[in-house]
């Protein structure tokens, strides 16, 4: 079989070997095996081995449409593009942080890269307790780094203009305007929750007070470029194990707000707590690790700038790093809300069989989204959002499940 590389086709298994082959990944006489793995909302994922041979790739291809719903929504196939070149921009800055892309192609809408199925995908992991002492190190680096090196601080205004028309992704970026900051605090159809949750989730659509913050939330999101951003960094795009962290899927990619993915990470370890909350110790742990790392390497490569001498100025970092953090609260509030009652939940909470427990974690999950939106800017440190965590959530933390 020969492969047509000027048209796009959704790849089968059998015409994904035939591809590999043909860029030389696998020989010709290869007995090469291939599974089509991706369990994700969006894309098709292949993965390939060759028999007795130590070779595993990696092909992603993009869809016309979200495959969480279906061909009735359709779907750029740039954001394959945009995946790729965002996975070799972060390789820049943290190449042991991310999966090594081999091979692209704008046409397909596909990516090759390394295979990483010697890792979990941490969320995966973290509901079945797998110990991850490197995560929040690994995230508060990650974001020090590409957050630092892709914004105004650490390119010239030219070059950071040209990135951001680069990573210009209006149609993924959209999808995250309507789910994560609108749909859920309106009686919108994309909206999925237990009939059970009804009379708080109207209550919630009633709180105005609420409503403007997530406005001033979604406001920053349109209008906030500082810098390349992962876009949907939850503990789903993350892989991991005891000694390796690697960021994934950055289809959402584009140039956001600051506090935006570090929000994002905080909500799913947010979930992981609420799902068990006799590790809670261990998950604030993890996002103390992450802030502590990231405002540390954050605040060395503002020292070593040497050129901005608005970096001098007292004050600057410390408002910067402010910033980043109560932003970033507020964002997780809305993917807390997200996750629960809109579309694309999370397992940590939809796995819990026993459907009163889960209502009411799911409960707790809204009461601590919203406090996050609302109490963003007295919520000064970690020890702070654990406290919140605690008040909210008396009921699980004396209920203590085991996995
Ligand atoms: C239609 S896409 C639904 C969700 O899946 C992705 O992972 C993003 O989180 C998006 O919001
Ligand atoms: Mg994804």
């Amino acid at each position: 079989m020969t492969f047509q590389f000027d048209v796009y086709k959704p790849l089968t298994e059998e015409s994904a070997i035939s591809l590999l082959k043909q860029l030389h990944f696998f020989a010709e006489d290869e007995h090469v095996t291939c599974h089509e793995i991706g369990d994700g909302n969006l894309n098709l994922v292949f993965q390939m081995s060759a028999q007795g041979s130590a070779k595993k790739w990696i092909v992603k291809q993009a869809l016309p449409y979200a495959k969480v719903v279906g061909e009735s929504w359709p779907l750029t196939l740039q954001r394959a593009k945009i995946e790729s070149e965002a996975l070799l921009q972060f390789a820049k800055f943290t190449p042991h942080l991310v999966p090594e892309v081999l091979y692209s192609n704008e046409t397909l809408a596909l990516t090759i890269m390394e295979d990483l199925s010697h890792l979990s995908i941490a969320r995966t992991g973290l509901i079945k307790g797998e110990s991850y002492p490197n995560l929040g190190k690994d995230i508060g680096t990650f974001l020090a780094h590409i957050l630092f090196k892709t914004s105004d601080l650490g390119l010239s205004p030219t070059e950071k203009k040209e990135k951001a028309q680069q990573f210009s992704n209006p149609e993924l970026c959209k999808i995250t305007e309507d789910l994560v900051f609108t749909d859920p605090f309106f009686d919108h159809d994309t909206n999925d929750f237990e009939p059970e949750l009804s009379e708080k989730v109207e209550q919630l659509w009633k709180e105005d007070e609420l409503k403007l913050e997530v406005a001033k939330l979604k406001r920053l999101f349109l209008t906030n470029g500082d810098a390349l951003i992962h876009g949907d960094l939850h503990t789903g795009s993350i892989f991991a194990s005891e000694h390796e962290t690697k960021i994934i899927d950055p289809e959402f990619a584009f140039y956001g707000p600051f506090g935006f993915d570090l929000g994002h990470f905080i909500a799913n370890l947010l979930f992981n707590a609420l799902r068990r909350p006799q590790a809670q110790t261990e998950l604030f742990g993890f996002i103390h690790d992450t802030w502590e790392t990231f405002s540390s390497v954050f605040t060395s490569l503002w020292k070593e700038d040497k050129n901005n001498p608005f970096l001098q100025v007292n004050g600057y970092l410390d408002y910067t790093l402010q910033t980043i953090w109560q932003d970033a609260l507020g964002f997780a509030g809305c993917e807390i809300i997200r996750r629960t009652i809109g579309l694309a939940h999370v397992a940590d909470l939809d796995t819990i069989e026993e459907s009163e427990l889960r209502i009411h974690t799911k409960e707790i999950a809204l009461d601590i989204g919203k406090s996050l939106i609302l109490n963003r800017v007295e919520i000064k440190t970690v020890q702070d959002l654990h406290e919140l965590y605690i008040e909210n959530n008396e009921f699980l933390g004396n209920n203590a499940r085991t996995v």
